[in-house]
């Protein structure tokens, strides 16, 4: 592949749901060697270090069960101006955090693409479809509604104004085995498309990938992977707060990675939910590290030999 300027934005948000850990996850990331191995592979990397969020003082209107809102919206703000401003100078790799980070990630990509005249896609790797708005939740976790938000949705009260919304048929979410009632309703009347784990043992994982990316690149568009811990089958990813059995093997997950390799259409990448405080002596950091290589050019031949087993 062409080499990237890399920029790593560490976004230690941990304000979308109540149990704490995801701040741990930029560093978790470095500490894994995230960098030198982007460098491995012939990307310049730069890494901006991690953000904070901005103050962020909001009376909203939005329902009194939600977990931590104003943080979550100085988070917001914080991210997508520089997720934004990111674009203009590379490809953004966003250090999560919980997956509210993609509340500023999605629409701070977008905004740049629509500036460029690119339509922007989104291919949600997830067990959940975060697909709540604010009314909608019943745990009150803003980590569950980012791609509610990103589409334009509303009721998200205090929360910057979307001003490049997702159109809904430029979202692919692959790997889907928990979705709530009041989700899967707007899910079911949305354009949104859909692959859960049943088809995906049906069809393999490669088929409605390749649909997808095919599309992306027919519409010269812009894409942003959002990668959750979670997508991944416990078994080889324990560090998350929210496990869901039955989730993508090692191989399903790199083989994404590597066809969206192969398709030069990747243009930002959120690496959200790991809990390293639930790890086990970092190997799903390393997972995680070893996903995001695969999807800038890693392949089976050039892999080092990994002394942990
Ligand atoms: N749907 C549930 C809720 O809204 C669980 C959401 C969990 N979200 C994540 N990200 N872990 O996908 O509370
Ligand atoms: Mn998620
Ligand atoms: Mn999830
Ligand atoms: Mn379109």
């Amino acid at each position: 592949m062409t080499p990237e300027t890399c920029i790593l934005i560490g976004a230690p948000v941990d304000s979308g749901k109540a149990r704490p850990g995801c701040l741990m996850g930029p560093d978790a990331y470095r500490v894994a060697g995230l960098g030198a191995a982007l460098a491995d592979l012939g990307h310049s990397v730069c890494d901006l270090g991690n953000l904070s969020p901005e103050p962020c003082d909001t009376q909203t209107d939005l329902p009194a069960h939600i977990h931590a809102p104003s943080q979550t919206i100085g988070w917001t703000q914080a991210i997508a101006k520089t997720a934004e401003s990111a674009m203009r100078d590379g490809l953004p790799i966003f250090l999560g955090g919980d997956h509210s980070l993609s509340l500023g990630s999605v629409p701070g990509v977008a905004a740049h693409s629509a500036k460029i005249g690119k339509p922007q896609f989104v291919l949600w790797l997830d067990a959940h479809s975060d697909f709540h708005t604010p009314h909608s939740t019943s745990s009150g976790n803003l980590h569950g509604t980012p791609l509610a938000y990103a589409t334009g949705a509303d009721g998200f009260c205090g929360f910057p104004q979307v001003c490049a919304p997702i159109p809904e048929d430029h979202i692919c979410i692959l790997g889907l085995r928990s979705v709530d009632p009041a989700e899967r309703d707007r899910l079911q009347n949305s354009r949104i498309v859909t692959h859960d784990m049943r088809q995906i043992d049906e069809t393999g994982i490669a088929k409605p990938l390749a649909g997808f990316l095919d599309r992306v690149a027919k519409a010269g568009g812009a894409l942003h992977v959002s990668l959750d811990v979670d997508f991944l089958d416990p078994v080889i990813a324990p560090a998350v707060g929210t496990t869901v059995p039955g989730g993508a093997t090692l191989r399903e997950a790199h083989l994404v990675m590597e066809m969206i390799c192969d398709s030069g259409l990747m243009t930002s990448l959120d690496l959200v939910e790991l809990n390293p405080f639930l790890d086990e002596r970092g190997r799903t950091a390393q997972v995680m590290v070893d996903l995001a290589a695969s999807a800038l050019g890693r392949r089976v031949f050039d892999r080092p030999t990994q002394a942990f087993a």
